[in-house]
């Protein structure tokens, strides 16, 4: 196992591109963690992941041949800024895959990349320090996530389905690098509204989702979030509804 305060024990490869120092592993408990104490541009790769981690406390199946990435930004002062990272990655990740010929994607708010109905990449953006931000990408490739939990049998998607020879896992890391790296400078100039209309084109629109508020349930067909990051809703008879978003535990699409 990696040292989580060392990054420098118990990595097999490391790369420079760029302003990026990429980390290399066989095995970590989550990539996040071990990127938690690390320096911005510091990018941590693992083979497998023993603890992957999803938000709330899920789990990610991290068996090897997927991407399992940690990148740290920038990302101080105006924290509102940052608190959309989840969703415009999820943009970045999408374009980075439409260049690659994958078909038929779309997010799912907030964090999730799919084809059509199947998961294909999900992110967990955690904040460790006031003036970074870890961005956790797991993307599958390679991989067979339903060989790990039975139950995502139907449910997620992986590269190699729609390619036949995917580029290597340190070319894709590589490659988002340099996409965050570009996407962190955009917010910290403009801020993170310039990708707004981008994400809500990116959105399957008019989708009937239940969004979980605490004990409350708000049913509508999404629409996209706002300037704020609020999500918007439309009930059966047009009228919009607008979603806190830090206060939306769970989106469902039914
Ligand atoms: C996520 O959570 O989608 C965030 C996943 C982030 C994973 C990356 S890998 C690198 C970094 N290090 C970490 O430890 N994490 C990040 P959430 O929206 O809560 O979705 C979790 C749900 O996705 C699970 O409950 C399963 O239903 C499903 N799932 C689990 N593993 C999957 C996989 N490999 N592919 C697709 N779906 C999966």
């Amino acid at each position: 196992m990696a040292d989580l305060h060392n990054p420098s024990v118990g990595w097999t490869q490391q790369m420079r591109s760029g302003v990026w120092t990429l980390w290399v592993y066989p095995e970590v408990e989550s990539t996040n963690i071990l990127a938690s104490k690390l320096p911005p541009w510091a990018a941590i790769r693992a083979e497998r992941q023993t603890g992957g981690r999803g938000r709330h406390g899920r789990k990610w199946e991290s068996s090897a041949g997927g991407l399992w990435l940690s990148l740290v930004i920038p990302a101080p002062e105006l924290r509102e800024q940052w608190e959309a990272l989840p969703l415009t990655t999820g943009w970045v990740v999408m374009e980075m895959l439409t260049e690659l010929g994958i078909p038929s994607l779309r997010l799912r708010w907030p964090n999730d990349v799919m084809v059509k109905n199947q998961k294909l990449c999900g992110l967990l953006v955690e904040r460790f320090s006031p003036q970074t931000a870890v961005i956790g990408i797991g993307l599958n490739v390679f991989n067979h996530p339903e060989q790990e939990d039975a139950a995502l049998k139907g449910l997620t998607a992986r590269l190699e389905n729609f390619l036949p020879s995917p580029p290597d896992l340190n070319s894709l890391a590589l490659n988002l690098c340099s996409r965050v790296q570009a996407m962190q400078e955009t917010i910290a100039t403009q801020g993170w509204n310039v990708y707004r209309e981008k994400i809500n084109r990116a959105w399957d629109k008019n989708r009937r989702v239940e969004c979980l508020l605490g004990e409350n349930v708000a049913r509508g067909f999404f629409q996209g979030v706002d300037e704020a990051g609020n999500l918007i809703l439309k009930d059966d008879a047009n009228a919009e509804l607008t979603l806190n978003a830090s206060q939306v535990s769970l989106l469902r699409e039914v």
